[in-house]
């Protein structure tokens, strides 16, 4: 899954891709370099980020998501917002992501029951404005587990079919150091669920920090080695902002794992 963030300010590649025309080529070019689907993104869920009004989050991503849709690409959208969900799968998307897992808009679900979308479900602790405040668990993997079944059972409420749900355990979303290792080490157990896994720890600040202080720019080393790592756990999904590299890694690493 390659990333087209249409934002100006995600932790990653903030405002490089703002300008429309920008992020439909960078989301073309990320299909050449291998990418399965593209995930389209008009709001930054950065840590302390403030949320974009809806009509704001509308004007970024449909004129991006259309074009990639057309093309051929499956598309997905990285919103909480129902309204944005419907005018993105209008313009031919089929995977809703959002990193509320249908908390922020319940009526998200039925929206994707409705014209039988995917969605993809992830565990944040709470919301992005607060979420790296102080971030406690008991025990960091089981608490994420069963939010997550929590979630999925919420959506199988609303109508969606079970085979039509991802989870995701939110690499960084409310998270210190020591919890996003903790998951990437057990993520078997979110695996267990049995629906397919996302991850998504591409240039993340974790990745810099046990790095000895890179920068986003140097985290792909770290980017792979999670990657890798995840795959060999049971992940299925995996969101990267460099698609050629990591696929390059999956690729080698997937023809050593025995399924
Ligand atoms: N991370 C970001 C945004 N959306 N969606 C899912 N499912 N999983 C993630 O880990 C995730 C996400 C933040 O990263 P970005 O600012 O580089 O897009």
């Amino acid at each position: 899954m390659g990333v087209v963030n249409v934002t100006p300010d995600s932790f990653s590649d903030g405002g490089q891709y703002f300008e429309a025309d920008a992020a439909v080529e960078h989301g073309l070019a990320l299909m050449e370099e291998g990418a399965a689907i593209l995930d389209v993104g008009g709001e930054s869920t950065r840590p302390g980020a403030a949320p974009v009004p809806e009509e704001e989050e509308l004007r970024r991503v449909l004129p991006v998501v259309g074009p990639l849709a057309a093309a051929g690409n499956r598309v997905s959208i990285d919103t909480s917002k129902v309204a944005v969900a419907r005018a993105a799968l209008d313009a031919g998307a089929t995977i809703v992501n959002d990193v509320s897992a249908f908390r922020f808009d319940p009526g998200l679900a039925g929206l994707v029951a409705e014209r039988q979308a995917h969605c993809c479900l992830m565990h944040m602790l709470g919301e992005p404005r607060t979420m790296q405040e102080d971030p406690r668990y008991e025990d960091v993997v089981s608490e994420v587990k069963a939010f997550l079944e929590e979630r999925l059972d919420f959506a199988v409420g609303e109508g969606v079919p079970e085979e039509r749900v991802w989870l995701d355990p939110g690499i960084g979303f409310g998270k210190t150091v020591g919890h996003n290792l903790e998951l990437l080490r057990r993520l078997d157990e979110i695996v267990a669920i049995g629906r397919p896994v996302v991850v998504g720890t591409s240039r993340k600040s974790f990745l810099g920090k046990l790095a000895g202080g890179k920068p986003e720019g140097e985290r792909l080393p770290g980017t792979i080695a999670t990657n890798v790592l995840a795959l060999e756990r049971g992940a299925s999904v995996f969101r990267v902002h460099d698609v050629a590299p990591v696929l390059d890694a999956l690729t080698i690493a997937a023809a050593t794992v025995n399924r």
